[in-house]
């Protein structure tokens, strides 16, 4: 018989066996039964198959944090994933393409943690544990064919987290109502960081509530990434860059090895 934890793992080693092979896999939902604890308990074993690589987990991400994003990929609850080193990139360094699947990337407000986060404190006030705020952009891989998914199988293949990059940081500010711009290529998308839930810093209150439930540590010099204000662009050979108004730029530069 199949125990609970073996199926997880199971599920953890699809996914991870996808995403470290460049080779997508369908839907867990085509043929297997999950709930919203199972892909949580998928999340955390992949985090400790990369952990088991040597990786370290330095940031928190969230998902679906803005109606464009929900409408692109047809998922409205928000979701978080966690980010570890082997995922940062170089503020305009380059992207190893061949090391994605499908890669998308999207504009994101980053917050930097300056103090650990008491998830059993009921008063702890998150925005106080921030202390800069800066312009990021995602890339996004999900290890599911076509970006076809369920809310929790993205859950479960870690929110399609794939890798960051985060700009100059700057003193913490309220950056709501900020224009948002990407070019990737010879697209562009222009949209608000009030797309995030009408405030970013809202993110971080949506971030705790999550982090209590799911006991996701939040710690003293991680990054937190509010999600993306518009819908993402693929990512294609050449320079990607976003700006946010007030926070300057950041880009990143496609390779193809
Ligand atoms: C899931 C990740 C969503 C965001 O910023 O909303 C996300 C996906 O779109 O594949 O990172
Ligand atoms: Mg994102």
């Amino acid at each position: 018989m199949t125990t609970p934890d073996t199926r997880i793992d199971a599920l953890a080693r699809r996914l991870d066996d996808a995403q470290t092979r460049c080779t997508d896999t369908p839907s867990l939902a085509d043929d297997h039964t999950i709930d919203i604890d199972d892909a949580y308990k998928i999340q955390g074993a992949l985090l400790e198959r990369r952990i088991g690589r040597g990786e370290s987990v330095v940031g928190i991400k969230l998902g679906f944090t803005s109606k464009a994003k929900m409408a692109q990929m047809g998922v409205s609850e928000v979701i978080v994933g966690q980010l570890t080193d082997a995922m940062c990139v170089d503020d305009g360094g380059d992207v190893d393409l061949s090391s994605f699947i499908h890669p998308k990337i999207e504009p994101e407000v980053a917050y930097r943690l300056s103090k650990d986060v008491d998830l059993d404190d009921p008063s702890v006030d998150i925005e106080s544990c921030v202390d800069a705020v800066a312009s990021a952009m995602e890339i996004i891989d999900s290890r599911y064919r076509d970006f076809r998914f369920t809310y929790t199988d993205v859950v479960a293949d870690n929110t399609s987290a794939a890798g960051y990059v985060i700009g100059p940081w700057q003193s913490l500010q309220d950056v709501s109502d900020r224009v948002v711009r990407m070019k990737v290529g010879s697209e562009e998308v222009v949209g608000s960081t009030s797309a995030i839930l009408g405030d970013p810093a809202l993110a971080l209150h949506a971030l705790l509530d999550i982090a209590r439930r799911r006991k996701i540590p939040l710690r003293a010099g991680q990054v937190i990434l509010a999600g993306a204000a518009t819908a993402a662009l693929r990512l294609d050979e050449g320079v990607a860059e976003c700006a946010i108004e007030g926070l300057g730029t950041v880009s990143v530069n496609g390779v193809a090895r």
